[in-house]
């Protein structure tokens, strides 16, 4: 009986785990030409198939590009996201804006995408202390209160080129997006 009771302890956890895991389909794809939000041009796509999503992307001007895809899931907290990548080892940088419940935005560096094949990136989700007054670059839209409203949307997840003055193409994926 004691030995059934702790075993029951321990995979309560990991049901719980399984039981919020959903896959969500890429919506709202959108890239940054020459620092412009535009419709992704050709050679840039964004799928999902069995839970991987493969971002295609060609950066084109000596300027900022990106391509971006939102994932819409209602979501209690968010002070980390884990994902795993499959890298293509050109350098670009990857990028996470977390939208509140009021559509207002929270955009977070993440790591460059320097090494080839699976691994497992952590991007900290650390919100700015705001002073009254202050307005950040990094929050933009929704209530305005510069200040994360739960639950949220949904989640933005992108890749910058690095430098902007990058001409380049490739090819990552994404996989196993966790946000805690
Ligand atoms: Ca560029
Ligand atoms: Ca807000």
């Amino acid at each position: 009986m004691i030995k059934n009771f702790f075993s029951l302890l321990l995979f309560v956890p990991i049901l719980f785990i399984h039981a919020e895991s959903v896959i969500v389909h890429p919506s709202h794809i959108q890239a940054h030409v020459a620092e412009r939000v535009a419709t992704p041009p050709m050679g840039n796509f964004v799928t999902e198939e069995n839970g991987v999503y493969t971002l295609k992307y060609n950066f084109t001007t000596e300027k900022h590009d990106a391509l971006f895809f939102d994932l819409d899931c209602p979501l209690k907290t968010a002070e980390e996201m884990a994902l795993q990548v499959n890298g293509d080892g050109k350098g670009h940088t990857l990028f996470v804006v977390v939208r509140d419940q009021s559509g207002e935005s929270f955009y977070f560096h993440g790591p460059a995408i320097d090494f080839t094949g699976w691994k497992t990136l952590k991007i900290k989700l650390n919100y700015p202390q705001i002073n009254p007054g202050e307005k950040y670059a990094s929050i933009w839209g929704g209530d305005g209160n510069q200040h994360p409203d739960f639950p949220l949307q949904g989640v933005t997840i992108g890749l910058n080129d690095t430098p902007d003055t990058a001409i380049d193409s490739g090819e990552i994926q994404i996989k196993d997006v966790q946000v805690k």
